[in-house]
């Protein structure tokens, strides 16, 4: 498979250098080393090897290295050539080059690279043996100070957030029945976050489609290392100092995941598989007769005739137009499956295959044939997705099913999983042919593609749903991808369990796909195989209601989990939490329209926002924020009664479900009730208090400082609230709120056709609320005509005045909490004043 022989007669093999070397080339070629200044950046020379650092941005470098001094070619999946051909203003030094950010510094005697902060501050530093150089492999070293916690990589298993630690490989694998030490799994993100070093925290995205792997301080504690088998040595440092700042500049550098159809924030009902258009319709009447808010049905491969892929399964879905019309008459989309093994069915009029063999779309053996695979449809031929023509044809299949109303797509198995074989997989040998972006067309191995794959054939469907319905937002899930993959899907978890340990697992692999571009992710609530208990299934729901996709989904031959399953008590626990987050959705959907410009996760660790969260004493594991307002904290320990501690950053906050103020009591010790740890003003301390699980409360929390968006309950986005838009106030230090409107499903918003208002509220000096609307952007027209505010624990009267100096509202006494009051909408600036403050 590999090609070694010419290579390593190239390969800088220096003894006594920075360089080890396993194999020796044919001449040493001098040792001296010497830096050289460029455009942008540095090149410093040892022996054969060529180390090229260049500045993309103030904050971002890239690093190559070339074996034998010639580059590999300058192309990449994941980083645009835009983007790549950036340069950045540099001052060279004597031994590297400045920022306006960084110090790049190159010891010639090693190559290796330290960058700090201009202060000095270390960002990441080399070891003293930075490269190694093995055949075709490479291994990287870099410290690991102690203190530095590693976070990223995809949705990697693992049981705990941190990565540090821990061993992972990058190598796109169909882990049916994963648990938490299982890797490697679906997705290969190969970008991983430095967090708590001296010079903040910094990103590293490793830019090799090959079967890479990291070591975060496994084999030895004070080292990061990573590499890989072959491929180029590319990889771009990205620094902060704060984590979200890396993120932002990551998605700078890969593409941010284009603002989603609001649809796709709703609930989302899936089984593999609904077996018929009937069943369907079915499931669809029970979601609306239990009034389950619900906005996507999907249908799973069974839908098909013979699992094979862009068919109809006529008998059981006799009319899928009409079904999708008459869902949609509901409010509900319909999802479907669309997975990339083509079935290898010659004369039988399966267009699919008969005209993928006319435009020579399938991969190939190393003899030229074709290769042929069984999965799901028996034998199967694969589509050469990176190849840019083979795209095209792949998103022409889509036009019957587009043409239907099918409103999104699934992408499956596209790691990709082939059966019978012991790799689970393609031979690593097939061959693909590349002929895409900025790669010189040529043919190259699986064991180079197979990690971009996945990510080619959601690349394809988006494409292809994109020129079928341009002006409608697509919308495709994919398992498998690599960094970059925001830009076409978004993603769910695979095929975990129903276990507690899975949905503890679910909340570390979320998380750490927001921090690695995949802003919308979910896993499947209730565990796809296997059975969720009722408390469990229960749990999932309240738990996934905060989470960017929540999507109920269960496997074949498991007990149902509709939320419905286990009668009426659990259905009215599961409902309320679905409907508290169709009330959320103007704040979800906020939050999306900020991470398509921003970059910034929806689900984020609490430490994204909050550094100092990180010095807490409490059992964090299973906190998590969704936007910077909302900090949920669920029971670490799920599965057992025993009360725990919830730490709350500093800055103050307040109880979600109540709308009171939480202090910092002499308490904190277990067994205090909550309610006595609540009461008048958030301190702006750290808050440590007790919680006591019980099945139908998830302790939420919102930020001092908080407008919080809301809107009356419907029972899918499709639906117009009725009433007036939310606006809960929860004073406190930069105090805002953001409400951002469109039409939900079009790209008229690119167009002008959207609403974005920030909304601040700050106090006087005298103690009086001082609410500020903003003046809106946009020209999109709202549902709303009014707006309710609620000013949450305000405890003297008030009265509240308009913008023309007029009285709005009168609240007599303290007694109350809240002070509310409606007014018009208010789409330019304007100012209410809450007075009579004072607590
Ligand atoms: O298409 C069937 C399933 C699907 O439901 C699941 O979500 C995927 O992860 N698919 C895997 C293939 C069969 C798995 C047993």
């Amino acid at each position: 498979m590999y090609k070694p022989a010419c290579r390593l007669l190239a390969v800088a093999l220096l003894m006594g250098t920075g360089i080890a070397a396993h194999a020796r080339p044919a001449s040493v070629p001098s040792a001296a080393g010497e830096i050289r200044q460029q455009a942008g950046g540095i090149e410093a020379r040892l022996g054969a090897t060529v180390l090229r650092v260049t500045a993309l941005t103030d904050a971002i470098i890239r690093v190559r290295v070339a074996r034998g001094g010639t580059f590999p070619e300058d192309a990449s999946w994941a980083v645009p050539h835009d983007v790549r051909a950036k340069r950045a203003a540099v001052t060279p030094t004597s031994d590297g080059f400045r920022t306006d950010a960084l110090v790049v510094k190159v010891d010639p005697k090693t190559l290796a690279l330290t960058v700090t902060d201009p202060a000095g501050k270390v960002i990441t530093a080399d070891t003293a043996q930075p490269i190694d150089l093995d055949g075709t492999a490479f291994t990287l070293r870099k410290a690991l100070p102690i203190g530095e916690h590693i976070y990223g990589l995809g949705d990697k298993t693992g049981g705990t957030l941190d990565r540090r630690g821990k061993t992972f490989v990058d190598w796109n694998t169909d882990a049916y029945g994963f648990d938490s030490s299982t890797d490697p799994i679906y997705k290969s993100i190969p970008f991983f976050i430095g967090v708590g070093g001296e010079g903040g925290s910094y990103g590293v995205l490793l830019d090799n489609t090959w079967r890479t792997w990291f070591d975060f301080g496994h084999k030895a504690a004070d080292t990061l290392a990573m590499g890989g088998p072959d491929g180029p040595i590319d990889y771009y440092i990205i620094a902060g100092p704060t984590t979200r700042e890396v993120v932002r500049r990551y998605t700078d550098l890969t593409g941010k995941a284009p603002l989603a159809p609001e649809w796709a924030l709703g609930y989302q009902q899936s089984r593999y598989s609904y077996m018929s258009a009937d069943e369907t319709r079915r499931i669809a009447a029970t979601l609306r007769k239990d009034a389950i808010p619900t906005d996507v049905i999907w249908l799973d491969i069974d839908f098909q005739d013979r699992n094979r892929p862009f068919t109809v399964d006529k008998h059981t879905f006799p009319n899928l137009k009409q079904l999708a019309a008459d869902l949609d008459a509901q409010g509900i989309k319909l999802v479907t499956i669309a997975d990339l093994h083509v079935a290898a069915a010659p004369n039988q009029g399966y267009a699919p295959y008969d005209t993928g063999i006319k435009a020579d779309a399938f991969v190939h053996n190393p003899d030229g044939s074709v290769f042929v695979g069984p999965v799901w449809p028996g034998p199967s031929v694969f589509p050469d997705f990176t190849d840019a023509k083979v795209r095209a044809w792949w998103g022409s299949n889509f036009k019957a099913f587009v043409n239907d109303g099918v409103a999104g797509f699934w992408n499956d198995m596209n790691e990709p999983s082939v059966f019978e074989t012991p790799t689970m997989t393609m031979p690593l040998d097939i061959v693909h042919h590349v002929a895409s972006d900025d790669f010189a067309p040529r043919n190259a191995t699986h064991a180079e593609i197979h990690n971009v794959f996945g990510m080619e054939n959601t690349r394809a469907t988006y494409d292809g749903i994109k020129a079928l319905r341009p002006d409608e937002r697509a919308f495709v899930m994919t398992r498998a991808s690599y960094a970059g993959g925001q830009r076409y899907a978004v993603t769910w978890t695979g095929d975990n369990s129903s276990t507690w340990d899975h949905l503890r697992l679910s909340v570390h692999q979320l998380i750490n796909l927001g921090l690695s571009g995949f802003a919308y992710a979910g896993a499947d609530v209730g565990g796809f195989t296997g059975g969720p208990s009722p408390e469990l299934l229960t749990r999932w729901f309240e738990i996934a209601a905060f989470t960017p996709i929540f999507r109920d989904h269960a496997a074949k031959g498991t007990p149902r989990a509709e939320p419905w399953v286990d009668g009426p008590e659990q259905l009215a626990i599961r409902r309320r939490f679905v409907e508290q987050r169709y009330r959320l959705l103007p704040y979800i959907y906020a939050l999306a329209d900020q991470n398509a410009r921003t970059g910034d996760p929806l689900m984020r660790p609490v430490f994204y926002d909050y550094p100092d969260a990180a010095a807490a004493t409490c059992d964090q594991s299973m906190d998590f924020t969704l936007g910077r307002s909302l900090l949920v904290a669920p029971p670490p320990k799920m599965e057992s009664p025993e009360a725990y501690d919830v730490c709350l950053p500093k800055g103050g906050w307040y109880d979600y479900w109540t709308g009171q103020a939480v202090i910092a009591t002499a308490s904190g010790e277990p067994g205090t009730p909550v309610n006595e740890q609540i009461a008048a003003a958030p301190t702006g301390d750290a808050v440590r208090l007790t919680e006591h699980p019980a099945l139908d409360r998830l302790p939420v929390f919102v930020r001092a400082g908080t407008i919080l968006p809301r809107q009356p309950l419907v029972q899918s986005t499709a639906e117009t609230p009725e009433g007036p838009l939310s606006l809960d106030i929860y004073p406190g230090p930069d105090c805002a709120g953001t409400l951002y409107l469109d039409d939900g499903h079009s790209m008229a918003f690119e167009r002008g056709d959207y609403l974005r208002q920030t909304v601040r509220c700050s106090t006087d000096a005298n103690g009086n609320l001082i609410i500020d609307f903003g003046p809106r952007d946009g020209k999109y027209r709202p549902w709303w005509r009014q707006i309710a505010l609620t000013v949450h624990d305000w405890r003297a009267a008030a009265t509240v005045t308009g913008p023309d100096g007029r009285r709005v509202a009168k609240r007599a006494g303290a007694a109350a909490q809240t002070v509310a009051f409606t007014i018009p909408d208010t789409a330019s600036a304007a100012r209410f004043t809450v007075s009579g403050a004072v607590r």
